[in-house]
């Protein structure tokens, strides 16, 4: 969503974005996703969310199977809080880890199994762009997690923050 919000080129079409502030950020996401979703059933709606953030909010997937015939949940699963790793404190151990990151070790599909939601797993941007357009000519309740790596996403940001201002 950062990066998005940060680096995402303007387009032609039309796309209604939705955000939740919540009381800090991270509360409620999936809950806002399916009000949003329940109000206008017939649209497609994709939600992007970290991993803690869905964790943070995770029974709010009752909601999706009843709720929302057309809905998305795509989770960005860099296994803890990546934007941790922007902040001077990712250079103090042992401290920064356990206490910031908070790594949890898990996939989700056993929360999918769980609340009834079509699961799918991909580590690239080809099975990413595959999925999405699978999900979006046939919508339907379902769980897409994509694998990733916080340590290297921070990498890949800075590096194309760079190369912007090179442009510039
Ligand atoms: C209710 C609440 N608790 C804690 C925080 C502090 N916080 C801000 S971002 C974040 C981690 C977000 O991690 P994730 O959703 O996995 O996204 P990532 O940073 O990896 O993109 C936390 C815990 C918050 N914003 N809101």
């Amino acid at each position: 969503v950062r990066n998005l919000d940060q680096f995402g080129a303007p387009r032609p079409q039309k796309v209604d974005i939705y955000c939740n502030r919540g009381a800090s950020g991270i509360d409620g996401t999936l809950a806002s996703a399916a009000g949003v979703a329940a109000a206008d059933p017939d649209r497609w709606l994709a939600l992007l969310s970290g991993d803690l953030a869905f964790l943070h909010d995770l029974n709010s997937l009752l909601l999706i199977k009843a709720y929302t015939p057309r809905m998305l949940i795509v989770v960005v699963n860099n296994d803890g809080g990546g934007i941790f790793q922007r902040l001077p404190v990712s250079n103090f151990e042992p401290y920064f880890t356990p206490l910031f990151l908070t790594p949890h070790g898990l996939n989700f599909a056993g929360a999918a199994t769980m609340f009834g939601l079509e699961y799918c797993k991909v580590s690239d941007r080809a099975g990413l762009q595959e999925q999405l357009r699978d999900k979006f000519v046939n919508p339907r309740p379902a769980l897409l997690e994509v694998q990733g790596d916080a340590v290297v996403h921070e990498m890949m940001r800075r590096e194309f923050q760079r190369r912007l201002e090179l442009m510039q």
